[in-house]
């Protein structure tokens, strides 16, 4: 059985009460317990993390070189401004699937530029939370 860790950046556990007709109403605990139905008969189980704290982040991505398979990640507003964390995830030598809830390409210039995806086997956005449990599944069939 392989772990896949999903991560969450900043202002993510807000999700549900944040922007809703961005974010959409569903919670973070809506979206890990989606992910971890979807992952039902894979054979691979989910692990979940969500930090306000960069330190606390990349700290976390290096603990998954012990304890994970592949990670699952929606940087937030970290996507477009941590080198640090493009580092972080090159260090980790799994799959990794980069998230976006919104279609970021249609949103203001800034968040058109990703660090994650420098890194990321997969990028997956615009398509609501549902994008979370594609991305499991991407990197279920990766893991295969
Ligand atoms: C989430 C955020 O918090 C923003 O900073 C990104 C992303 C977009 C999302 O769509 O999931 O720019």
């Amino acid at each position: 059985m392989a772990t896949i860790l999903m991560l969450n950046g900043p202002n993510l556990g807000l999700l549900g009460l944040r922007e809703p007709a961005i974010y959409g109403h569903d919670t973070l605990e809506d979206v890990e317990a989606a992910c971890r139905d979807a992952l039902q008969g894979t054979g691979h189980e989910l692990d979940a993390f969500q930090t306000d704290h960069e330190g606390a982040m990349l700290e976390r991505v290096h603990a998954a070189r012990q304890d994970a398979d592949a990670v699952v990640i929606n940087a937030g507003a970290w996507t477009h401004t941590s080198i640090a964390l493009l580092d972080a995830l090159s260090a980790f030598e799994g799959p990794v699937v980069e998230v976006h809830i919104s279609q970021v390409h249609r949103r203001e210039a800034f968040r058109h530029h990703s660090y994650v995806s420098a890194r990321a086997d997969a990028v997956i956005v615009g398509c609501g939370v549902q994008g979370y449990e594609f991305a499991v599944l991407r990197v279920a069939r990766l893991l295969d």
